[in-house]
């Protein structure tokens, strides 16, 4: 990683089922993220957190949305507005934005920023497709419907706060798919983006298929944005998240697959955003997914053994 990395914290579970996702920031900085990436020569500067009032302020069902099944959806849209310009100016600073958050619905703030002056490619690693919309979605929470709000689906069309600008079908890839409800599937089938599932993986291993998915994301694109659900992993890897899955990558994949990302980042200078999401510490077992969460963002910007 040739620039700044600066640390930006999103202490947001409003989009989640379970409470505890907000105290991620903390967790991963405790595992030692400022200390990793200045062990590895990696330029960091810790911006702090945004600004998140906690939910027991807030009434869930208050919205703008015309449509009722997504909760807390207000206070996802402020602090999706505030990250969005704190992704901005990182970027206009010449400096790395990299998020902690919080759970997956701010990354709809992540990609508005990054993609408002730029084509951004998206991979995303998850075990889930965050593809539902209000109108498709099994349980109204936000965390399962940032990629849909990115791309302007159903009801987040008409809100310019949600769409990434300047993201499109063609250049979003998933990487490790294992739970799809049965509309994100129709979407995705539908869609014009690439999606490897952890059969892909199976088959062909984790490098081939994350050389693919940033082939994909970056054809056409000024910059790419990693979006990393640490339920992307196995959770016997990383138990610390609200809705692990059976199935996942194992630690040392997970590795592999950052590498990957870092070579690509070297080689084409794609890199321009990024965000680590979902870690819960109150299911973590001794802080081991906000470790592992650390390791990989490490091997993500070049960290070399030797
Ligand atoms: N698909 C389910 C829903 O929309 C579960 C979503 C997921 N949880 C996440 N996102 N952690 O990756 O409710
Ligand atoms: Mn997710
Ligand atoms: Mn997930
Ligand atoms: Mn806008």
């Amino acid at each position: 990683m040739s620039r700044t990395v600066r640390i930006i914290g999103a202490p947001v579970d409003y989009g989640a089922n379970r409470r505890g996702v907000d105290m991620g920031p903390s967790a991963i900085r405790y595992a030692g993220l400022a200390e990793t990436l200045a062990a590895a020569g990696i330029e960091a500067r810790d911006d702090g957190d945004l600004f998140v009032p906690r939910a027991e302020e807030r009434d869930p069902d208050a919205g703008t949305l015309d449509h009722e099944n997504a909760k807390f959806i207000d206070e996802v849209q402020r602090a999706c507005e505030h990250l969005g310009d704190r992704i901005e100016e990182t970027l206009a600073e010449g400096e790395f934005p990299l998020v902690l958050g919080g759970d997956h619905s701010i990354s709809i703030g992540t990609m508005h920023g990054a993609s408002r002056d730029a084509d951004l490619g998206v991979v995303w690693f998850d075990a889930h497709a965050d593809l539902n919309t209000p109108s498709t979605s099994p349980s109204g929470n936000v965390h399962g419907m940032p990629l849909a709000a990115a791309l302007g689906y159903d009801e987040f069309a008409d809100w310019d706060w949600a769409n990434a600008p300047n993201v499109r079908e063609e250049s979003v890839a998933y990487v490790g798919l294992r739970s799809v409800d049965e509309k994100e599937r129709e979407a995705i089938r539908d869609s014009e983006m690439t999606a490897f599932t952890m059969a892909d993986i199976d088959e062909r291993g984790i490098t081939a298929v994350v050389e693919d998915a940033l082939a994909a994301a970056t054809e056409g694109t000024d910059g790419l944005h990693v979006s990393l659900d640490l339920d992307w992993l196995d959770p016997s890897a990383a138990p610390g998240v609200g809705t692990p899955v059976r199935g996942g990558v194992t630690y040392r994949e997970a590795h592999s697959a950052l590498e990957v990302v870092a070579e690509h980042a070297e080689a084409h200078d794609s890199l321009r955003s990024m965000d680590v999401v979902e870690v819960n510490p109150i299911l973590d077992e001794s802080n081991e997914t906000a470790s592992v969460a650390t390791e990989i963002v490490a091997s993500a910007f070049g960290k070399r053994t030797i």
